[in-house]
């Protein structure tokens, strides 16, 4: 393996932190000695109606399958988000919004932010929202977006953000498995000068909600939009009718917080659900510790909230921490490529946080675009959502950093609630590439094909061995399933589906999913979706998609497609096909290459060997590995010889 290079910890840095490294290891080892006093501190960063006396209880096991975190707590997360900020940070800026046309950018005080919370509040209530029931958010990334997730944790109701680069089909799909009632959406989204139809959208998927009986239409771009009469409604036509105070609804740790829907290697998108209590402590803590926080600093998270990174570090951990957040509604390179960094300036930012596949894109427009910019506020630079390669990372340091930044590489899932594996800033060197080590209370291990544990400096696949506070409950209306997703592959442990490498020094080196999970610029999509829409199409008898490296996007979709016998392969149905996924799924999903394949290579039981597939894909033909337990060894050939071109 070459060398590599090592970041120290600077000595500012470990001097400032919440935790320099002797800190971080007394953290790690009070959790093992003391989980209780640990994580009852962990709690105590929240402001509790009733403080939990039941800290943990967990069991992984089969037999008594159970995850409780803080179960007899109560409280509510808009509180503990705005109401407990207002004596000392009322007049402090919450939110700043940085719209998609840089000249427009406006400020909402914790004050404002809860006024407005509240009024949303209530709007739901008149319309007849209750606690426990479930409302899809539809939106531009606006304050507003903030807003209707913190009315609805205000009121108890469950929210299912939908990601506005969603379809009809997909808004659909997260609709009916919930069983939302109500809808918010805005007329219109902007996305680097694009529109987004997103009340269009709705409309379309409503067609099979006949359970919708309400839609919320925030008013962004001001654009006419078909508006159905008694389900669709103005919001500027209902906020002034109610009061801007609500009182919050006292919940318990382990009501439901948030419905997110997530790929994973089979089936339709789960529903992953997150609860009160142990959610926002996580959120909270994580944010506090990876980022070295502190209240009023400016922080911005690129994410969209319509991704889980959204949720947690736009949204809850930073507000939970008094924060000055930024909701960017824009992209990267618009109007040019100095965007992030003039934005950084405009507002100050501090800590900023973004995704390996935008800092590829940047690498790639050259270091002027960001020379031309200051970032003297920056402090501290994070990534999130894939692996970063170690070119990226060095780009990232030197050229936005200006080598004084530490860079936190955070791994973690939907399914994690927040952030599990990240360096600390005061605590941890860094290796470009590595999200180094386990925050305290985290506990990973590898694992071989057999569940073996695997000891030292080892490839093999990444699970947790215990509980941490923010971890998921339950796939919505499917408990069987989220048993058998995370815990049935290796008894008694949560798999991840990540294949991680440890080295001599400990540190952790995800090397992506080892399941039918891609990750296309750090968007999640099970091959088996992207499949799933393909044959919904006439033309297409069969469909076999995996994933290969993509310089940009980390991964990109490759399709292997069969036509029926009475369709001829042409251009023409290949680019079909490709605004067929683009309008079953969503824009992300398109797919960078489609082959025609007369024949997809199967075992004689009839699986699919994906294995093989994958090696063609990634253009690595010299190591096929054994094709003889093939049906037809012959089809390999014709898929050698007709590889597709990658874009
Ligand atoms: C937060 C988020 C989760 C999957 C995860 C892994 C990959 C996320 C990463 C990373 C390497 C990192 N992933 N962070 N891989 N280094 N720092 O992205 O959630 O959308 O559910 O994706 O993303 O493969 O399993 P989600």
């Amino acid at each position: 393996m070459s060398e590599v290079e090592v970041f120290p910890v600077p000595a500012e840095w470990a001097k400032r932190a919440h935790l320099d490294q002797a800190a971080y290891e007394a953290a790690c080892r009070r959790v093992e000695a003391d989980p209780t006093g640990f994580w009852t501190d962990v709690a105590r960063r929240l402001d509790w109606m009733t403080f939990p006396t039941e800290i943990k209880d967990v069991s992984f096991n089969k037999e008594d399958f159970h995850i409780r975190w803080y179960g007899d707590g109560i409280l509510n997360v808009s509180v503990n988000c705005l109401d407990r900020h207002l004596a000392t940070r009322g007049d402090q800026t919450a939110i700043i919004w940085e719209a998609d046309d840089p000249h427009i950018s406006t400020k909402l005080t914790y004050k404002e932010l809860h006024a407005r919370v509240c009024r949303m509040a209530n709007v739901l209530k008149a319309k007849g929202v209750r606690k426990g029931d479930r409302v899809t958010i539809y939106l531009p990334m606006i304050p507003d977006a903030a807003v209707a997730m913190l009315a609805c944790a205000r009121i108890g109701a469950v929210h299912s953000v939908v990601f506005g680069g969603f379809s009809p089909d997909s808004i659909a799909g997260r609709i009916q498995d919930c069983d939302s009632k109500l809808v918010i959406t805005a007329d219109e989204g902007l996305r680097g000068g694009k529109v987004v139809p997103l009340k269009l959208n709705v409309d379309e998927a409503l067609k099979t909600c006949p359970g919708v009986t309400d839609v919320i239409v925030i008013r962004r771009t001001q654009a006419e939009v078909p508006m159905t009469a008694g389900r669709d409604h103005f919001y500027s036509d209902l906020k002034d009718s109610v009061s801007d105070r609500c009182d919050p609804e006292p919940m318990n740790a382990e009501d439901p917080l948030f419905i997110l829907y997530t790929s994973g290697s089979t089936g339709k998108p789960k529903g992953v659900l997150h609860t009160t209590g142990g959610y926002l402590a996580w959120a909270s803590y994580t944010h506090e510790l990876v980022f070295d926080y502190r209240p009023g600093e400016v922080f911005w998270c690129t994410a969209d909230v319509g991704w889980v990174t959204g949720h947690s570090y736009v949204v809850y951990g930073p507000l939970a921490n008094a924060a000055t957040t930024v909701i960017f509604e824009g992209v990267p390179n618009y109007p040019t490529s100095s965007r992030f960094w003039e934005v950084c300036d405009r507002h100050q930012v501090e800590i900023f946080y973004t995704a390996p596949t935008a800092i590829r894109a940047l690498m790639r427009e050259g270091d002027a675009p960001v020379k031309a910019t200051s970032r003297k506020s920056i402090r501290l630079l994070g990534t999130v959502g894939e692996p970063i390669n170690p070119e990226a990372w060095l780009w990232y340091h030197r050229v936005v950093g200006e080598e004084r930044c530490p860079i936190v590489d955070t791994w973690w899932q939907t399914e994690t609630g927040a952030t599990l594996m990240s360096p600390l800033p005061g605590a941890t060197a860094l290796k470009p590439g590595s999200c180094t080590k386990p925050l305290p209370g985290v506990k990973p291990q590898l694992v071989d094909a057999d569940g073996k544990v695997l000891e030292g400096a080892i490839n093999g696949n990444l699970c947790l061995t215990d509980s941490w506070p923010g971890q998921m409950r339950t796939v919505y209306g499917d408990h069987q399933r989220f048993f058998d997703t995370y815990f049935s592959t290796y008894p008694g442990k949560y798999f991840t589906g990540d294949g991680a490498r440890r080295d001599e020094d400990g540190y952790y080196w995800i090397t992506g999913r080892v399941d039918d999970v891609i990750n296309v610029s750090g968007h999640r999509l099970g091959t088996a979706e992207i499949e799933s829409a393909l044959v919904g199409h006439d033309g297409v008898a069969e469909a076999a998609v995996v994933g290969y490296p993509h310089e940009i996007k980390g991964q990109g979709i490759y399709c292997y497609v069969t036509l029926r016998t009475d369709v001829e392969p042409s251009d023409s149905i290949r680019a079909d096909l490709r605004q067929w996924v683009r309008r079953e799924i969503g824009p992300f999903a398109a797919p960078d290459v489609i082959q025609f394949a007369p024949g997809l290579p199967k075992t004689r039981s009839g699986k699919i060997m994906r294995r093989i597939l994958r090696k063609i894909a990634e253009d690595d033909l010299s190591n096929l590995g054994d094709t003889s337990t093939l049906a037809d060894p012959a089809v390999v050939d014709d898929l050698v010889k007709n590889r597709g071109h990658r874009r």
